[in-house]
């Protein structure tokens, strides 16, 4: 059964037992997206907003093997600990994770499979993973798409970052199934900004209230299998716009070029070469991190009972 198979808090399992709304929230943020300096405080400010907006917060994780919904300040920092060297758990790595009683910090396609088995419909991250922009020759696409074309979660992000190919990540979700709603925007956002160039990335459906959100949300759901994407636009910062975001991508992609890094490091690096060239991105992901988990709160308590 679901309730074995994930460790749920005693606070995440009263919450679902009594309908109270609940938000999944991933882990690789900590254990390999954001310095481990700032990492623990993202995650407390991330579920603080969760609650504002009146829901609980699950965070996802591996932990001695165990799949976790809901997990503790102390873990967390376990997670962040990089002497530790914490699995980045992607949802292949999920099993053997467990049978090797190790520790992972979920991604997003590892938070929508725990949410799913805990029975949780909403989660949040920063931004989500997609089609490469070296497509054609690296064949590298993220493993989060195909988890949102197959498992019923609404997914609140702040799009997807611009070293992937955007509108071929949108293509890609359209041919998956997964519909692509804005929340306040009516472009699919680049993550630390609104797109430079937003030809390909309009949007179809854009929604400003979370109560008509959530019931759009909970209809396509109710169809199954498969889950939604949300994207808010992220929080502006004076001096980092478009172009200079662009420009960090940029010399990011080269660095990864010029190294050779490959299959699951290749997020984790570029995210870290962007930040290393330009304060003003790590300021803007943390404000994200923020804002999308108060987001998903008001969408799961905005949620149709039911
Ligand atoms: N995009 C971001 N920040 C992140 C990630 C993606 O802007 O931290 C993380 C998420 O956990 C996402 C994962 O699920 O990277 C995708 O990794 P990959 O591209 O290897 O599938
Ligand atoms: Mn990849």
């Amino acid at each position: 059964m679901s309730e074995r198979l994930v460790r749920l808090s005693e606070e995440v399992a009263e919450a679902l037992s009594t309908g109270r709304p609940v938000v999944a929230l991933e882990s690789s943020v900590l254990a390999q997206g954001l310095p481990e300096e700032v990492g623990p405080g993202a995650w407390r400010r991330s579920e603080e907003a969760v609650r504002g907006a009146g829901a609980i917060p699950a965070t996802t994780a591996v932990l001695d093997g165990r799949l976790c919904a809901g997990i503790t300040a102390e873990e967390v920092l376990r997670l962040a600990d990089r002497r530790r060297g914490v699995a980045k758990a992607a949802r292949r790595d999920l099993g053997l994770l467990a049978a090797r009683g190790a520790d992972g910090g979920t991604t997003v396609s590892a938070l929508l499979a725990i949410a799913r088995l805990a029975g949780v419909r909403v989660a949040a991250t920063g931004g989500i993973g997609g089609v490469h922009r070296d497509f054609a020759q690296a064949q590298d696409e993220s493993a989060d798409l195909r988890a949102l074309a197959e498992l019923p979660v609404a997914l609140v992000c702040a799009g997807a970052k611009s070293i992937l190919d955007l509108p071929a990540t949108l293509e890609r979700l359209e041919s998956l199934s997964v519909p692509v709603v804005g929340f306040g925007t009516g472009v699919f956002p680049a993550f630390y900004t609104l797109p430079q160039d937003p030809r390909g990335l309009e949007l179809e459906y854009r929604f400003d209230d979370p109560g008509t959100l959530a019931r759009a949300l909970a209809a396509h759901l109710s169809l199954g299998p498969g889950g939604a994407l949300v994207v808010v636009p992220p929080p502006e910062r004076p001096g980092f716009g478009p172009a200079q975001a662009e420009a960090a991508v940029a010399a990011a992609l080269e660095a990864a070029g010029e190294r050779g890094v490959r299959g699951k490091a290749v997020t984790p690096f570029l995210l870290g070469e962007v930040a290393r060239r330009e304060g003003g991105a790590l300021e803007v992901n943390l404000a994200l991190l923020e804002r999308n988990a108060g987001k998903a709160g008001e969408v799961a308590a905005a949620w149709p009972r039911g």
